[in-house]
């Protein structure tokens, strides 16, 4: 548990010193904290990517807080307010009643779909579980041959078709073969295009309906994957993906590179989508499920 533990801290330690870092640096120029000194405060929360309702609410306690009392902990009153913005949602994966779970992965390209499939595959092998993987990123040269070496690297078979070939059909056939092999799983991989084409969208829609098709409350989960390095960009992702086709849960990936991790906040609080999983690394162990208590605690140590 510990070294779960230091993996999350270690991952947010940019985002940490960004966010206390910033905090102190104010408190410590201007410990009265005037009007001034709250505005600065204020921008410097909204530059952490935590969102603008949850930057309010903290704003507005240390407003109260200092015309009560002269020291003002600034930084253990933003936690408390982010650790609630955290933990308003649930984060625990939703599994069928009876095998399998079908679990899609997408979201625009580049931000960490394919890996976190495996990541995910890995996590679900070290509980027991069986896990089969679709290949259904059909569009990107040479996905199909970076889930397959995923798959050897994870023990987990991989159902594939041809590339340019429609990839609700693969998903179609992995979801028979799940059924009939009595697999606890089936992930999905998507192929990931520019969340602006629309393209995109109607593929994942046709994929779920697809789905639904042979089993009726398929997919169980239905994840985005973001790429916490895009900051606020994520943020507006997660809502077209979420109005267009309907996303029950987020991966955010690469916290570990940037120093927007307090996107995690804003989804959370704004978007009332749970973060399901943080990537906080490459390495195939780097996925864990998220802990809002440890991820506050992690932001604040
Ligand atoms: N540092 C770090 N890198 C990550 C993380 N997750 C994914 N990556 C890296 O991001 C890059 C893209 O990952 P992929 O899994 O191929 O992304 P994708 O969304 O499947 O990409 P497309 O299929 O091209 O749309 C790879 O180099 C990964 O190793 C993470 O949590 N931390
Ligand atoms: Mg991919």
């Amino acid at each position: 548990m510990l070294g779960l533990f230091k993996k999350v801290r270690d991952g947010l330690a940019k985002t940490h010193d960004k966010l206390i870092g910033e905090i102190k640096r104010i408190v410590a120029r201007a410990p009265r904290l005037d009007a001034e000194s709250l505005d600065e405060l204020e921008a410097a929360l909204i530059g952490s990517d935590i969102g603008v309702e949850t930057t309010m609410r903290i704003i507005e306690e240390v407003r109260k807080a200092s015309a009560e009392t002269r020291e003002v902990d600034v930084v253990s009153i933003a936690r408390r307010i982010i650790s609630e913005a955290l933990a308003s949602q649930p984060a625990a994966l939703r599994t069928a009643q009876q095998a399998p779970t079908v679990i899609v992965l997408l979201g625009v390209n580049g931000t960490g779909k394919t890996t976190s499939t495996a990541k995910l595959a890995h996590l679900l092998k070290q509980d027991g579980r069986s896990v089969l993987l679709a290949a259904c990123d059909t569009f990107r040269a040479a996905a199909i041959e970076q889930l397959k070496i995923w798959g050897e690297r994870t023990g987990c078979d991989v159902i594939t078709g041809q590339y340019n070939s429609d990839s609700a059909a693969i998903a179609f056939d992995a979801l028979d073969a799940a059924i009939s092999r009595k697999c606890d799983f089936l992930l999905i991989d998507t192929a990931g295009r520019l969340h602006t084409k629309k393209n995109l969208m109607d593929e994942m829609a046709k994929l779920q309906r697809v789905l639904r098709k042979r089993l009726p409350d398929a997919p169980h989960e239905t994840l985005l994957v973001l790429d916490a390095s895009t900051g606020m960009n994520g943020l507006n992702q997660a809502r077209e993906f979420h109005q267009a086709i309907g996303v029950s849960g987020l991966i955010v990936t690469k916290l570990d590179g940037t120093a927007k991790g307090g996107i995690v906040v804003a989804i959370n609080r704004e978007l009332k989508i749970p973060v399901k999983f943080i990537g906080v690394g490459e390495q195939v162990d780097d996925l864990q499920p998220f802990d809002a208590t440890a991820f506050g605690d992690a932001l604040f140590s």
